[in-house]
């Protein structure tokens, strides 16, 4: 069976299992303690010269990293329900959200992590207030986006529910539950969202 290595709480990770689940594709989660660095061991780097999770680890021995490349990979393996897109437009406008999320609110979102407080109390190193301000900031302002964005689309990448949909919920859960940046309940249309989304069996993982 193929190997995630996952850690409890990890949002990335999280990603991987919300897709698999959505796929009844079933993987054995391996232990990876973050707590004890295992993710920057030598034996680990070797799987993921990154020393990130998720990774995935095939029968083979064969390992795959980053969220997006593994979910391909289960899409591929498994292509029903599709969740990457069918014709050529479809695809690439699936991508074009999932990357939004990822490189303008994923990156804001870790900004703010990193200099927030709980990873502060690791001591790892030197945190900057100025460049979580900044970040807080623009987490809110992504989140007026989104509202906006969803008073006229049902989904993050249109009318069906796609990979987009689930690097945005493993995004707005992990902010509103360890950085303290929960979307305010005002935005109505991103909060009918984030119901919609939390009442599919997947989001349970
Ligand atoms: N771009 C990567 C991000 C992976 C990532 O940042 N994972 C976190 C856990 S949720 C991690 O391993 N962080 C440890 C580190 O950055 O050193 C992906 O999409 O999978």
């Amino acid at each position: 069976m193929m190997k995630l290595y996952d850690f409890p709480g990890a949002p990335n990770p999280r990603r991987v299992k919300i897709f698999a689940e959505e796929k009844n594709i079933t993987l054995e989660l391996i232990n990876c303690d973050m707590t004890k660095r295992e993710h920057k061991s030598p034996e680990f780097l070797k799987k993921n010269p990154s020393g990130k999770i998720p990774v995935l680890e095939l029968d083979d021995g064969r390992c795959i990293s980053e969220s997006i490349p593994i979910c391909r990979y289960l899409e591929n393996l498994v292509p029903d329900p599709n969740l990457f897109g069918e014709d050529a437009f479809e695809i690439s406008f699936i991508e074009s959200r999932n990357r939004h999320i990822e490189l303008e609110l994923w990156t804001q979102i870790g900004t703010s992590w990193v200099n927030g407080p709980i990873v502060g109390s690791m001591g790892l190193f030197k945190q900057i207030p100025d460049a979580k301000k900044a970040s807080d900031k623009n987490v809110v302002a992504y989140y007026a986006r989104l509202d906006s964005e969803f008073s006229s689309s049902e989904y993050v990448a249109g009318d069906k529910f796609t990979v987009a949909d689930i690097t945005l919920l493993s995004a707005i859960d992990f902010a509103s539950s360890m950085v303290d940046l929960k979307p305010d309940e005002g935005l109505e249309n991103l909060s009918r969202w984030h119901k919609q989304i939390l009442s599919r069996p997947s989001s349970k993982v």
